[in-house]
C-alpha cells in the first residue's frame, strides 16, 4: 500500500474511494501527477460511487479480453499518466512483466519534469526499462505535446492499453489502427467509446484484474486468446455499465 493509505480498514464502504484519493493527493505532492489529475479522479470517483464500487461481471470479461489482446499482441505498450503513476506503479509493473508489455510515459499535460519523475517513480517499484522520454515519434492529429510518442514504443505497437486517456487521444490511436484497450470508469466517455476493449472499472481494479487472467491464460494457445477476443462486445459492455449506473443498484 502507498503511503498515506495505511489507516483505511479493508471493509471500509468507501474504501476504494479513499485510498484513491490519498494515492492521487500524494502523486501531486511528489511532482507525478497534474493538478488537473485531482479533478479527473473526482470524476472517476463519481461513477465509481454510482456502479457500488465493485467489478461488473461484463468489466471483468472486458478485463479477460484485454489480457487476451496483450497476450496476443506483437509489441503491447502500457501507456501511463500521471494519475496511472500514483494509483497502481507496483500493478503497472506486474502487467507489463505478466504480458511482456513496454511501459511508456504519455502525458497530456507534459514537462520534463513531470517526466522524470514518474519514470524514477516506475523503477523505484521495479520497471527495469521506461519508454516515452525519447518523444521520437508523433500521433498524427493532436496538437504538439499530447502527440509525443516513442518510435520503439507506442508508435510501434500493435495493441496499447491506455488508462484514463482524454477522448481526443483515445481517438487518434484508434484511427492509427492500433487495438486499444482503455480503462475509465465513465461508460459514456469519447475514450470508453472509441475503445476496442472499454473496462469500466476502477483502475485500482481493473490492472490487477487483468494481470490475474493474463496470468491465467498464459498456457492458453492462440486458438482460445483469439476466441475471447472475438466474443467480446464492447457495445454490450458498454450498455451493461450504463444499466448498472441508471438501476441504481448499488
Ligand atoms: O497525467 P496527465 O498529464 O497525462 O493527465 C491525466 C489526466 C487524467 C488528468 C488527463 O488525461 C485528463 O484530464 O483526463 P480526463 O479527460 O479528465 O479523463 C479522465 C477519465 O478517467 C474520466 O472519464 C474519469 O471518469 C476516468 N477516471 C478517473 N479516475 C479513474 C478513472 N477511471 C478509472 N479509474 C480511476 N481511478
Amino acid at each position: 500500500m502507498a503511503e498515506g493509505d495505511t489507516d483505511i480498514p479493508a471493509d471500509h464502504p468507501r474504501h476504494d474511494s479513499l485510498v484513491t484519493r490519498h494515492r492521487i493527493e500524494d502523486g501531486v505532492e511528489a511532482g507525478i501527477t497534474s493538478k488537473q489529475g485531482l479533478i479527473a479522479e473526482g470524476r472517476g470517483e463519481a461513477f465509481d460511487y454510482l456502479l457500488g464500487e465493485r467489478t461488473l461481471p461484463s468489466a471483468d470479461a472486458a478485463a479477460r479480453a484485454a489480457a487476451a489482446h496483450l497476450l496476443l499482441a506483437r509489441h503491447p505498450v502500457i501507456s501511463v499518466n500521471g494519475n496511472a503513476a500514483a494509483l497502481v506503479p507496483d500493478e503497472l509493473v506486474a502487467l507489463a512483466d505478466a504480458v511482456g508489455a513496454d511501459l511508456e510515459i504519455n502525458l497530456f499535460n507534459r514537462t520534463e519534469e513531470r517526466m522524470a519523475a514518474i519514470a524514477d517513480h516506475l523503477r523505484d517499484h521495479g520497471a527495469s526499462e521506461v519508454k516515452g522520454l525519447d518523444a521520437d515519434a508523433r500521433i498524427p492529429g493532436l496538437d504538439h505535446e499530447r502527440a509525443k510518442v516513442d518510435a520503439d514504443g507506442i508508435a510501434d505497437a500493435d495493441v496499447v492499453l491506455v488508462p484514463l486517456e482524454d477522448g481526443d487521444r483515445a481517438a487518434a490511436l484508434s484511427d492509427l489502427g492500433k487495438a486499444e484497450i482503455v480503462i475509465d470508469l465513465n461508460p459514456l466517455s469519447r475514450s470508453a467509446q472509441v475503445a476496442d476493449v472499454p473496462v469500466v472499472d476502477n483502475i485500482l481494479r481493473a490492472i490487477p484484474n487483468i494481470t490475474a487472467h493474463a496470468r491465467e491464460l498464459a498456457d492458453a494457445d492462440r486458438d482460445e486468446l483469439e476466441r475471447i477476443v472475438a466474443e467480446f462486445d464492447p457495445t454490450a459492455a458498454l450498455d451493461d455499465a450504463e444499466r448498472a449506473i441508471r438501476s441504481g443498484d448499488l
